[in-house]
């Protein structure tokens, strides 16, 4: 087990497009344990694999507050979207922003568990969200990218100034 480093935007590696998993093996165990580690001691709600610097299709999430009821999302591809909603998202790639961001209000998904079978989830509310927010990070989009040009440069400017401040200090 370990906790791995978090990519913080705008770090160019987090525009990689992640690569579909061909064999759900140890590695990719190994992958996930390490993952929800760093999930739950960050402490955050979902991790994609392109947070910790590796491309491959791998998710997870976990809503509760007791930390047991880890989602593992292996290969998810959403196939279905409806309705609009707009709530409050955070990052742990953009520690300390919050923003809102329009998604699809409920999604049906399907996707690999750890023992590689096909399985599909529908889903409302924060998991949905989280679940739109998670897979944008597979495919090389950070949510601030779904933001008006004049946020992302407040956003920038903001990360710019606490980077300088860090460094006077
Ligand atoms: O992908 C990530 O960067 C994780 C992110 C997931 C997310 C949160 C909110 C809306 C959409 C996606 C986070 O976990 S940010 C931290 C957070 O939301 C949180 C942290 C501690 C307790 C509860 C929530
Ligand atoms: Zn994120």
């Amino acid at each position: 087990m370990a906790i791995l480093p978090i990519l913080h935007y705008p770090d160019a590696r987090l525009k990689t497009v992640a690569k579909p998993v061909t064999r759900v093996d140890a590695g990719i165990r190994a992958l996930v344990t390490d993952m929800a580690e760093t999930m739950y001691a960050a402490p955050g709600i979902g991790l994609a694999a392109t947070q910790v610097d590796v491309h491959q299709q791998v998710v997870v999430i976990d809503l509760s507050e007791t930390h047991d009821q880890l989602l593992i999302l292996i290969n998810p591809r959403i196939l279905a979207r409806d309705g609009l909603s707009v709530q409050e998202e955070g990052c742990l790639s953009v520690p300390g922003i919050y923003e809102k961001v329009e998604r699809a209000a409920t999604v049906r998904a399907e996707y690999l568990d750890l023992e590689g079978k096909a399985q599909s989830l529908e889903a409302e509310g924060l998991l949905a969200v989280c679940i739109q927010h998670e897979i944008d990070h597979l495919q090389g989009k950070v949510f601030v990218e779904r933001l008006s040009r004049l946020k992302q440069m407040r956003i920038r400017d903001k990360i710019a100034k606490k980077a300088n401040d860090k460094d006077q200090a």
